[in-house]
């Protein structure tokens, strides 16, 4: 799998304020093209089985509950160095730790309710980018 690409989800709290356009606006700003997109809305098993990683962890039922509330964008991106630099480009996990002019400090309000998702490591932008689009469902 190519190591330019990441995955990402603008969340249901950024999606519902109307953000989405701002942020995708931020993100093809820094760099990174839309090899992928969709908008849709996970069932809460599906967001279980997303973040499963998570599963022993004390936030992850809320976490579940909170990635279906609402509708989300998903999309894989393309950038040199995409992984680490998409993780620049949102700060911090916890919006309260995210560095200024983050996209996690700008529309982030809470460390649950943060906005978007990146991916960690080009193994989990793999596999995180085949959970949401075939093959044909994206620019090869
Ligand atoms: O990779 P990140 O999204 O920055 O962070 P992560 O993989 O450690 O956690 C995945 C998501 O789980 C994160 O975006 C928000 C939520 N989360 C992480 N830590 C906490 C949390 N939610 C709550 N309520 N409390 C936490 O400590």
């Amino acid at each position: 799998m190519a190591t330019n690409r990441t995955f990402t989800m603008i969340k249901p709290d950024a999606f519902a304020a109307g953000n989405a356009g701002a942020i995708l606006k931020m993100i093809e700003e820094a760099g990174f093209k839309v090899v992928a997109m969709k908008a849709t809305k996970l069932t809460p098993e599906l967001a279980g089985k997303f973040y499963e990683v998570h599963q022993a962890r004390p936030f992850y039922a809320d976490l579940c509950a909170y990635m279906s509330s609402g509708p989300i964008f998903a999309a894989i991106l393309e950038k040199d160095n995409a992984v680490e630099d998409f993780r620049k480009l949102i700060g911090a996990t916890n919006p309260a730790d995210a560095a200024e002019g983050t996209i996690r400090k700008i529309f982030a309000t809470s460390i649950e309710a943060n906005a978007v998702h990146g991916s960690d490591s080009d193994e989990n932008a793999a596999i995180e980018g085949n959970f949401f689009f075939n093959q044909a469902e994206r620019v090869l």
